[in-house]
């Protein structure tokens, strides 16, 4: 539910793909913006990781991909679930532990899942969801079906040993995979430049002889520029791709506030981050080419702003798991 599948024409973007993409991009804000303000009310119980300001990149890949397309992601997930299209009600009650979220209540933010929209899922363990990617890349070379399984994950998931598994047993088989690494700079309070030489993320993928690249990841376009040659490459059969997309969160690790006075980042360094925020950029360049207008531009916030709202609501008024159900859906029976 909500989000707009488009595409860009040769060069440069058509007005009708950077109005999606700026909908797309503002309802996730919009979304994670309204969570933060609940959170303090404590109905909803779940840890949240929050990816405002790192918006562009789960739209600037989702954008190209079709329904068949598969996704795999983390514990930063709301804005990749909803880039591919995962319903925003059932996210919400999700995330409120309700019968009707999308993980019957079960699993939080952490877990979301959308077969409907082939989210396929989100897990929480830093880098598990790389190989189930490559996992559902080798199902469809079985049967004979030329879809893309995309994985985003974080900086950090490069440092654990099945990154790199993976990476080479796709290389190998030539595997319809879309690496995405959203390169926030720190695992946690963690810099990268105290957890990895001073190289390039891209370059490791690169050392598994697929074809790798670094993106803008404020930049929505930059992103669907790098997504789209990355598809065509793969859908080729010339083999897996991996983006690394240098951008920033905003607010803390986990949960829904700023963190400058824990000290591990400066307070100068987020002001820089945020003067490149991806929507601000992205509305700026289309009120400067004309594209847009005052006018266009409130008529979509008050659409999203209803969205989200009625999400809320949607969540709230939705029944929790009967006690006798509880321990369904945990497990395979
Ligand atoms: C295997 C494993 N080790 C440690 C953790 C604890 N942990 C949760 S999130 C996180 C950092 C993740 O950083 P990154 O992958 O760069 O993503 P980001 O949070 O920056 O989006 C860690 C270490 C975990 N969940 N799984």
């Amino acid at each position: 539910m909500g989000v707009v599948h488009g595409d860009i024409s040769g060069k440069g973007a058509n007005a009708g793909f950077l109005i999606d993409s700026y909908k797309n991009m503002l309802l996730i804000r919009r979304v994670e913006e309204k969570i933060a303000e609940l959170y303090s009310e404590r109905e909803m119980r779940c840890p949240v990781h929050l990816s405002i300001g790192q918006e562009a990149v789960a739209v600037g890949v989702c954008m190209n991909l079709s329904k068949e397309d598969t996704v795999f992601s983390n514990h930063r997930a709301h804005s990749h679930y909803i880039a591919k299209g995962g319903d925003i009600n059932r996210m919400l009650a999700e995330l409120y532990g309700k019968a009707e979220g999308c993980s019957k209540g079960r699993g939080g933010s952490m877990h979301l899942i959308d077969l409907s929209a082939n989210f396929i899922g989100a897990t929480p363990i830093v880098g598990g969801t790389i190989p189930l990617t490559a996992g559902s890349a080798l199902a469809s070379k079985f049967q004979n079906k030329n879809n893309v399984s995309v994985a985003f994950f974080g900086d950090s998931a490069v440092e654990e040993g099945v990154f790199s598994e993976t990476v080479n047993f796709s290389s190998l088989h030539k595997l319809n995979v879309l690496f995405i690494c959203e390169n926030n700079l720190y695992s946690v309070l963690t810099p990268l430049k105290d957890r990895q030489p001073q190289r390039e993320i891209f370059k490791i993928a690169q050392g598994h002889d697929i074809l790798a690249c670094q993106a803008d990841g404020n930049d929505v376009l930059k992103v669907c520029e790098a997504a789209k040659e990355a598809l065509r490459h793969i859908k080729s059969g010339k083999g897996p791709v991996l983006i690394e997309c240098m951008t920033y969160r905003w607010l803390e690790h986990c949960g829904p506030n700023d963190d400058v006075n824990l000290g591990y980042r400066t307070e100068e360094e987020v002001i820089e981050w945020k003067k490149k925020d991806p929507i601000k950029m992205l509305k700026e360049k289309m009120i400067k080419e004309k594209i847009i207008g005052n006018d266009l531009l409130e008529k979509i916030e008050l659409e999203i702003l209803d969205k989200v709202n009625n999400a809320v609501k949607f969540a709230k008024n939705s029944p929790f798991p009967e006690k006798e159900s509880l321990s369904k859906h945990v497990y395979a029976e």
